[in-house]
């Protein structure tokens, strides 16, 4: 029997630091694997989910969107990925007795961590007006509830429909359509905190919000870079990939303001040579400030078009528009400016340009350390420009690789989860269903945010994720939540989201990636789209974690007849009943996914067209990928303060709190530390171990303040600051965004270190 979890809240913040490392994964990660995953699930139930894990017969790994090997491995998992399988799959569960003993104001004093461990949800339940606690409720009086609710509204679009990235395509499908039905586009989700500025910029230049490289691609490029992403603990099996790459021949440069320990050598732990002595992977490593990537770019742009023969004119001329606005701007780069951006050496950039221009197949890879900046967008716009330049699109072995964040986010979006969907996708979905979906653009995160806080919005409903806990300015989104009428979360395990309420609130358990999911025409599986447009089958082989729970696609079909009644024509019940009918509508209404049912039994799925990819064809307004020339931006610090990146530490995924550790960091048994550069710390006063409040200075002249995190020397950049996410989140302003996108801003946080105590 798996360990039960901790009765009090174990999270007593007292972080031990120790040098960080040089290695990612390796023995030490396979032994820390099996460890937390046997707490959770017993030694049968961990031999049992984890081999199948990302197989062709099993599951998708619910850990991120890094596709698998045509060549699967027995163990086709990585550490964190065993890790999010083990949350799920837990042998804890929260029962109605557990709300009973837990009154509402008594879960929000816990810990997101506290609360992630207690297991799986195993009934749904209701918080009722006035009442201190969430109760036992049939599904039938839920859906009553929801109805109630929806119906009494003033307009559709008081109404949010938020979807985090682990939905399947199926329920993500049934999701904005019920949404339209009703009559909104209020469909925010979490794309919105994370790869929105990917798909703004890839849009306007590229035609296409989706990157445009396979793993075979990556095992055929001369350069790689890598740049504002740390894969060692977000995405460890790309870090197999970047081994093969190198293998052949690959360069690799790291352009990160951390030296993060996977990008530096990799232990593969699925080869014994590589367990044992590891491959370096960095080549070039480029220190950078953070938000100093657009302006790195722009220089070597300027650079590339000044050397000769550098440019690959024929694709500039046959492929690409704005060329000639775009060189003049590129022209005016200037090194000292560059060198005050980025805090690199002249060098350095040399070395790089080398590199470049030897290289004749390159891909850039990025994350989050490029998307979440005010010039995120500009920032993307400026790699497809150094892209472009030298034909590195639609060519074997080059181009954008946005990585992807949650294992579903790429085919939620393609589902139609956006609030500023295409005409031509409503067309489609109009013409099957026979209905009139609003034409007029939806609340994303940080708006959905604004209108409850504002009362425009009333009705709150989250499929999946931790609203409150993932989002910006923690103080005003919760207050904003409390405002509404009714919060209602269809979820696995328990999060910060449950604890901050509307005036009712609902909790909807449902069926997870493990779990065997069994409707009246047998059993089903659901579908998902990974970072590089392959789609396949996920099958989960688990009991579920409570007879009581429903799926996600019955629980958006049960709610849609709640709220529609016999006037919707759509055949919500055969939707539950076989969800090969649904994917036989979405091969109707998604471009792509023609014959879908059939493509999709195939073992290893099918890849979804992609224009520039598969024959340099871009629709973009001029039909071709269009150059874009904009003002070099860069984050510009008032005396004594930092710049502060939220970020990810190696033991959690997003909001789910898997330890406290933060192994590759040096970090153990706490998350309130803060990460400084020893020479910024000492021109501060702040010796290594000294406790600070974080306090962040926006210009609406509110001082947000995350109280007492103990201050780490580190090898950051100069002048830069990192600490972990969601616990900074209260410091993110929630009018800081990226221009276009609407991301927050939350990888660049001005911020002053006000000492509290002394450890
Ligand atoms: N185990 C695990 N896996 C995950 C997740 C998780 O929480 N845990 N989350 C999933 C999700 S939703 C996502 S979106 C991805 C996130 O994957 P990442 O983007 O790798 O996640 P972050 O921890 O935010 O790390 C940002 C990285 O960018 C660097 N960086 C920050 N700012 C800048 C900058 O201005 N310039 C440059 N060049 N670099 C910068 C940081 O130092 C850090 O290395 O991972 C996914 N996978
Ligand atoms: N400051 C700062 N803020 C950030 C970021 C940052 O780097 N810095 N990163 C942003 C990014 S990239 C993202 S993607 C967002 C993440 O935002 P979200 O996606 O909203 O948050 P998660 O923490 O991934 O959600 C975890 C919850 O999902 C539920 N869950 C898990 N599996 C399932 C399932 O199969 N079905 C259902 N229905 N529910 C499930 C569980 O209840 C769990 O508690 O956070 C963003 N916020
Ligand atoms: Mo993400």
């Amino acid at each position: 029997m798996a360990a039960k979890p901790p009765a009090g809240d174990p999270v007593q913040d007292a972080p031990q630091v120790a040098a960080p490392q040089h290695a990612a994964a390796g023995l030490p990660a396979i032994g820390h694997t099996l460890k937390m995953a046997q707490q959770q699930m017993g030694v049968r139930r961990t031999a049992q989910t984890l081999l199948k894990v990302n197989q062709k017969d099993g599951f998708d790994c619910p850990g991120c969107a890094w596709p698998e090997e045509d060549k699967r491995h027995k163990a086709e998992f990585c550490e964190n990925g065993a890790k999010a399988v083990a949350e799920e799959a837990t042998l804890r569960r929260v029962t109605p007795d557990f709300f009973a003993a837990h009154p509402v104001a008594d879960l929000a004093t816990r810990s997101g961590y506290w609360l992630g461990q207690q297991g799986r949800i195993t009934q749904p339940v209701y918080l009722a007006e006035g009442a201190d606690r969430y109760d036992a409720v049939t599904w039938e009086r839920a859906f009553e509830i929801i109805a109630e609710e929806l119906k009494a509204l003033g307009s559709p679009d008081e109404a949010v429909f938020y979807t985090s990235g682990r939905t399947s395509n199926e329920a993500a499908f049934l999701l904005q359509l019920f949404a339209r039905e009703f009559g909104t586009n209020n469909l925010p989700d979490c794309s919105n905190m994370c790869h929105e500025s990917s798909g703004s910029a890839l849009v306007e230049t590229i035609g296409i919000g989706k990157g445009s490289v396979s793993l075979e691609d990556l095992h055929q490029a001369d350069l790689i870079i890598v740049a504002g992403q740390n894969p060692g603990t977000n995405h460890p099996r790309m870090l197999t990939a970047l081994e093969k790459a190198k293998a052949a021949g690959a360069k690799i440069i790291s352009v990160n303001p951390l030296p993060e320990a996977g990008l530096e050598r990799f232990k593969n732990p699925q080869t014994p040579q590589g367990m044992i002595k590891g491959a370096a992977l960095t080549d070039l490593f480029l220190q950078i400030r953070l938000g100093g990537d657009q302006a790195l770019f722009r220089l070597l742009n300027k650079l590339i078009i000044e050397a000769d023969g550098a440019v690959d004119e024929e694709f500039v001329r046959e492929h690409t528009h704005g060329y000639e606005e775009f060189a003049a701007t590129a022209h005016a780069a200037d090194w000292d400016e560059t060198l005050t951006a980025t805090g690199l050496e002249r060098a350095k950039i040399e070395q790089a340009l080398a590199m470049v221009l030897t290289s004749r197949r390159t891909i850039v890879c990025w994350a989050m350390g490029l998307t979440q900046h005010k010039h995120a967008v500009p920032t993307i716009r400026e790699v497809v420009n150094f892209l472009l330049l030298r034909g590195n699109i639609g060519r074997p072995g080059a181009g954008v690789c946005p990585v992807r964040g949650h294992s579903n986010v790429q085919g939620d979006r393609t589902m139609g989860i956006f609030e500023r969907p295409a005409p031509a996708f409503l067309d489609a979905l109009d013409k099957e269903f026979g209905i009139t979906s609003p034409r007029h653009h939806g609340f994303d995160v940080v708006r959905s945010i604004q209108a409850l806080r504002d009362g425009e919005a009333k009705v709150f409903f989250a499929m999946g994720g931790n609203f409150v806990g993932a989002t910006p300015d923690t103080d005003v989104t919760e207050a904003a939540m409390r405002r509404a009428r009714l919060t209602v979360h269809v979820s696995t395990k328990l999060n910060r989201s449950h604890a901050v309420t509307g005036a009712r609130a609902l909790i909807l358990p449902t069926l997870g990636r493990t779990d065997k999911d069994v409707q009246a025409a047998g059993k089903q599986f659901v579908t998902v789209e990974d970072s590089m447009g392959m789609v396949h089958a996920s099958r989960g082989n688990l009991a579920p974690a409570s007879p009581h729970l429903l799926s996600e696609p019955a629980i958006v079909a049960r709610l849609a007849r709640a709220v529609l009644g016999p006037a919707s024509a759509t055949p919500w019940e055969d939707f539950e009943k076989d969800y090969g009918t649904i994917r036989d509508r979405i091969s109707r209404v998604v471009p792509g996914f023609e014959d879908f049912n059939a493509r999709v039994a195939r073992p290893g799925g099918f890849t979804l067209p992609h224009g520039p990819r598969d024959e340099r064809r871009f629709t973009t307004p001029t039909g071709k990928a269009n150059f874009t020339a904009a003002p070099v931006e860069y984050p510009k610090l008032p005396d004594g303060r930092l710049l502060l990146q939220t970020l990810r530490s190696h033991d959690q995924y997003n909001t789910t709190i898997y330890g406290l550790d933060d192994r590759y960091r040096g970090i153990k048994g706490g998350r309130r530390v803060v990460l400084v550069n020893p020479d910024d710390a000492r021109e501060l006063g702040l010796a290594d171990g000294t406790y600070t409040d974080l306090v962040s200075e926006w210009k609406d002249g509110v001082e947000r303040r995350a109280p007492g995190f103990r201050v780490v020397h580190y090898p950051t950049a100069r002048g830069c600051a990192a600490a972990y996410y969601p616990e900074t989140n209260v410091l993110v302003p929630l009018d800081a965004t990226a221009d276009t996108s609407n991301t927050p801003a939350s990888k660049s946080v001005i911020v002053r270190l006000e000492q509290s105590r002394t450890a």
